[in-house]
């Protein structure tokens, strides 16, 4: 068992009880995908595997779960609602790498700056955020750039130790995980022209940045070439604009 397994076992069986799941399409090619990092003796054979759903109110649940022994696991999850919906993105980054772990976990706001969207769907996770936040104290320097996509409730932090990661980190992701879903359950379509132009716009900002900054790009090129990697990156993991072309 990989250090981020049970986090992919649990995310999924929680989107099979609490929503109506159907599979969205992982191109060919994406779904597995072995390599070797690493030269001589230090030489780790590394597996990638895509995991992607969909629900009626969430355009794209997908995972890229990287194995690679004790000294590089990845588990990378996001979920994009659909455009008619003002949902936050859920997006969690578990990264253990030879010089330790590190840990994003947030519900990243399509509106950061605007009071009615921070009384929606940050203050009510606040309290979770404060919870966790008391054990896993923030890790430090992160992008400038990236700021804008983090709530005041990102979890931020590098623990030392991976039993912390096993239990304070799994119990802070199934937090965020069913808060998230609870704002699923509630989340009402939105129909106003005004409003839905503004979340395609703060959608494509925000996977136009992701697909762009990619923190694993250099990691997948080394693994697995360029051309698989930027095919991975805009047919699968942010492929908003692909679906948007394909769709006019
Ligand atoms: N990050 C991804 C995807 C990954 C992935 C799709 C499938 O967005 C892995 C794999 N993240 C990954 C790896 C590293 C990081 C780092 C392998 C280590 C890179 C390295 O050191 O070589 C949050 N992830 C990071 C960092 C941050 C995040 C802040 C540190 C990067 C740095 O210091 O430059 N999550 C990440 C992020 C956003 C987000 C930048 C922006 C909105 O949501």
């Amino acid at each position: 068992m990989t250090l981020y397994q049970p986090f992919l076992d649990y995310a999924i069986a929680t989107l099979q009880q609490r929503l109506d799941l159907n599979p969205y399409p992982i191109p060919p090619g994406f779904e597995r995908k072995e390599g070797t990092m690493g030269k001589g003796k230090r030489q780790e054979d590394v597996l990638t595997t895509s995991h992607a759903f969909k629900s009626p109110k969430l355009r794209q649940i997908r995972a890229a779960h990287v194995q690679g022994g004790a000294s590089l696991q990845v588990l990378n999850f996001v979920i994009f609602p659909e455009l008619n919906y003002d949902l936050p993105f859920f997006g969690a980054d578990l990264v253990t790498l030879p010089g330790g772990h590190l840990i994003a976990l947030d519900m990243q706001p399509l509106f950061r700056d605007d009071p009615t969207y921070q009384t929606k769907y940050t203050e009510p996770i606040l309290p979770i955020f404060r919870a966790h936040q008391q054990h896993l104290t923030w890790g430090g320097d992160f992008p400038e750039e990236a700021q804008p996509f983090f709530s005041p409730a990102f979890l931020w932090t590098r623990p030392q130790e991976t039993e912390v990661v096993e239990t304070r980190v799994f119990e802070a992701f199934k937090d965020y995980l069913n808060a998230y879903l609870d704002f699923v359950a509630q989340a009402e379509p939105i129909s106003h022209t005004q409003e839905t132009k503004q979340i395609l716009q703060a959608q494509r900002r925000y996977l136009d940045y992701r697909a762009e900054k990619d923190p694993a790009r250099g990691m997948f090129t080394r693994l697995y070439g360029s051309e698989w990697t930027e095919e991975y990156i805009h047919g699968f993991l942010f492929d908003l604009e692909r679906k948007l072309q394909t769709a006019s």
